[in-house]
């Protein structure tokens, strides 16, 4: 699987709002309303993971959610990151 890395993500990042690379992945910080919501879009999120058999790392502080997006498999970056982040936007 090809990976790509801080400068090959860059063109991909243009379409995705506030993602940002970090160390082989992409993450995004999101913020809601409350707790209930956060959770809301977890789930949400989980759904969609299962479907693409592709799974973040996610990590919730009462509103806040900050999700990481990494391929383990390759070690790195992949089309397959950039997928699910895309779907995660379509939420
Ligand atoms: N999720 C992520 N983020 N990276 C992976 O490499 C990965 C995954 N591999 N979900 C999948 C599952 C793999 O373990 C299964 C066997 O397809």
């Amino acid at each position: 699987m090809d990976t790509y890395n801080e400068i090959t993500a860059q063109p991909l990042l243009i379409n995705l709002l506030d993602w940002k690379y970090n160390n082989q992945g992409i993450e995004k910080k999101f913020v809601f309303k409350n707790f209930n919501q956060a959770l809301a879009f977890i789930v949400q999120v989980g759904v969609l993971a299962e479907k693409a058999n592709h799974h973040p790392e996610l990590f919730n502080v009462y509103n806040k959610v900050n999700i990481r997006l990494s391929t383990h498999d390759a070690n790195g970056l992949t089309d397959k990151d950039f997928n699910l982040a895309k779907a995660i936007e379509q939420i």
